[in-house]
């Protein structure tokens, strides 16, 4: 497949390590894509490190860049893309930029990461949920939450494949027609549910992918696996089941590949949060092979 676009990915910029940006651009460029990068945020490391420093960009800064590019004409894309967003104020024009990309393209695919936390922790204000919830998921095409995050925003308790499936349908019924739960925790393996209501009449198709735990932190990979669902669903668009099958396949073979670089330089790869190898693993990116299958349901 051949089809690709011009995806404009507004998320963090680290100078060292892959987290946001730095973990999506690359991976979308192979796939592909034009890439316009507008850095959110430009900190000298991902947070997860003792120390951090740099530069947080505001709403009105951000306003301004899409002034300019609409000044000259610009403002086509086909995809916008965000991951990580740290105030009310940011996503609040956020907002303002799909209204605007719609004006432009109305055929534009929003895909939304909607970055709140993880295992029962927010990383966000918590006034960003309910902006989220009511706000920003309705106009999203696609959204890519894990657990902690499908839970807040369906205020609903994940604890099963049926839960999450259900949390799914309340997604659609909110606007997306693509949803992705990246990774629910079920007794020790990780599990991936999709699903797309392909038309308002039927019930979405769903499916699932069982992804064994490696015994690791990784930090960025969420990122990254956003940008391979945008990636390969626009490729495979009537086939979510497909694109995750490549994008999980892609994401666990750059997993290995840094667990393995870490054992071999000698470190212990479960003590702390490892940066991925991500240029080391762009063959596995530009043609992986499906290593994981969906199950449909
Ligand atoms: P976000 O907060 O950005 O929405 P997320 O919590 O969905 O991110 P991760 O938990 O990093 O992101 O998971 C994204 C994907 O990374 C999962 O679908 C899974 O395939 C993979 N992954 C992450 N950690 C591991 C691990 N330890 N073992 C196997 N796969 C992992
Ligand atoms: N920790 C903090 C402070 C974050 O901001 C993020 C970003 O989303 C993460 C952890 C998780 O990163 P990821 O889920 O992409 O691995
Ligand atoms: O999604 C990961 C991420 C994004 N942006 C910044 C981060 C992190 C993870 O730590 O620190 C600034």
């Amino acid at each position: 497949p051949s089809e690709t676009g011009r995806v404009l990915s507004i998320q963090s910029h680290t100078v060292q390590g892959y987290v946001g940006n730095k973990s999506a651009v690359f991976p979308l460029q192979l796939l592909g894509y034009d890439v316009d990068p507008i850095n959110s945020v430009q900190f000298s490391n991902h947070t997860g490190y003792p120390t951090f420093k740099g530069q947080v960009l505001n709403g009105e800064q951000l306003w301004d860049l899409i002034e300019g590019l609409e000044a000259n004409d610009l403002l086509f894309y086909t995809h916008l893309l965000t991951g990580y967003i740290g105030s009310v104020s940011f996503l609040n024009t956020i907002l303002k930029v799909v209204y605007k990309l719609r004006s432009v393209n109305p055929n534009l695919t929003y895909v939304c990461d909607p970055v709140l936390g993880d295992e029962g922790k927010l990383y966000v204000p918590e006034d960003l949920v309910s902006v989220y919830r009511e706000k920003v998921v309705p106009v999203a095409s696609m959204l890519t939450p894990n657990q902690f995050e499908a839970e807040l925003l369906t205020e609903t308790r994940i604890g099963s494949e049926t839960d999450g499936r259900k949390a799914c349908n309340i997604i659609h019924a909110a606007g997306p027609s693509k949803v992705v739960i990246t990774s629910i925790n079920i007794d020790g393996n990780l599990l991936l549910i999709g699903s797309h209501q392909k038309d308002k009449e039927h019930a979405p198709e769903q499916f699932k992918i069982v992804i064994p735990r490696i015994p690791a932190y990784f930090t960025g990979t969420g990122d990254l696996m956003t940008a391979l669902l945008l990636g390969w669903s626009n490729k495979y668009p009537d086939n979510l089941d497909k694109a995750a099958e490549l994008a999980v396949s892609s994401l666990q073979a750059l997993l290995q590949r840094t667990v393995n670089d870490y054992k071999s330089a000698g470190y212990d790869s479960r003590s702390s949060s490892l940066e991925i190898r991500l240029i080391q693993s762009q063959d596995d990116i530009r043609n992986p092979k499906t290593t994981f299958k969906a199950e449909k349901y």
